[in-house]
């Protein structure tokens, strides 16, 4: 059994971790630790949040391996954005229908709704970077929310080769098919290429 502390007060991630990793693993986030400074996201690229999330709680937790999920959407018609500000796209009081909403709008009746999610997973021990790994999915934004399952963007985007939102699919096929399924997919083949001795 490997044990892996997520960098990451997002409940709905950690869940997501949990399904996707499987038996092997098992993993507490930071909910529970409430002296545990927030991290500012000063990166300009997903893979360098995902880095200073992860190497930063592992200066704090030693010894303790730690993954550090960095994700967002990325529209084309905007060029990127939201990109690494999707959480706090509506501002420093956003949620993910204030999010959904401005996403919304600013897109309007914008033609070109293709899209991606990405997601870069960092894992570290010891304020050592040990390996980042990344998944994509691309897809489309609707022009309303469809759905109750998942999490922020989850009920705007419809995966290419289907019809349905992410919010309106099963947990079980956006696990199979997602950004973080994908990144969680190389990481588990990272350990399972490691060598055994516990530095993984
Ligand atoms: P931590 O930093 O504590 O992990 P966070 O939610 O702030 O939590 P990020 O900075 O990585 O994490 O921002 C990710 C945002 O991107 C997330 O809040 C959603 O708005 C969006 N996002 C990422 N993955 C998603 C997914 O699978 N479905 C829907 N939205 C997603």
């Amino acid at each position: 059994m490997i044990q892996l502390l997520l960098a990451t007060r997002n409940r709905h991630k950690t869940r997501e971790f949990a399904q996707l990793l499987g038996r092997n693993f098992t993993v507490r986030d930071l909910t529970s630790k409430s002296d545990v400074p927030a991290i500012v996201e000063s990166g300009s690229t997903f893979a360098e949040n995902a880095a200073l999330k992860a190497v930063t709680i592992s200066k704090i937790f030693l010894n303790e391996i730690v993954v550090a999920d960095d994700s967002g959407l990325e529209v084309e018609a905007f060029g990127g954005a939201p990109g690494i500000f999707s959480a706090r796209y509506a501002g420093e009081n956003a949620n993910d229908s204030r999010n959904v909403e401005k996403l919304l709008q600013e897109l309007q009746d914008t033609r070109d709704r293709s899209a991606r999610f990405y997601c870069v997973i960092a894992l570290a021990k010891n304020g050592e970077l040990l390996t980042t790994v990344a998944g994509e999915v691309t897809g489309t934004i609707t022009k309303s929310p469809r759905g109750e399952n998942g999490f922020g963007y989850d009920p705007i985007f419809v995966p290419n080769g289907f019809c349905e939102t992410f919010a309106e699919l099963t947990s079980e096929t956006k696990n199979k098919i997602s950004h973080r399924a994908k990144a969680a997919a190389s990481l588990v083949q990272h350990f399972n290429n490691a060598p055994r001795s516990g530095e993984t």
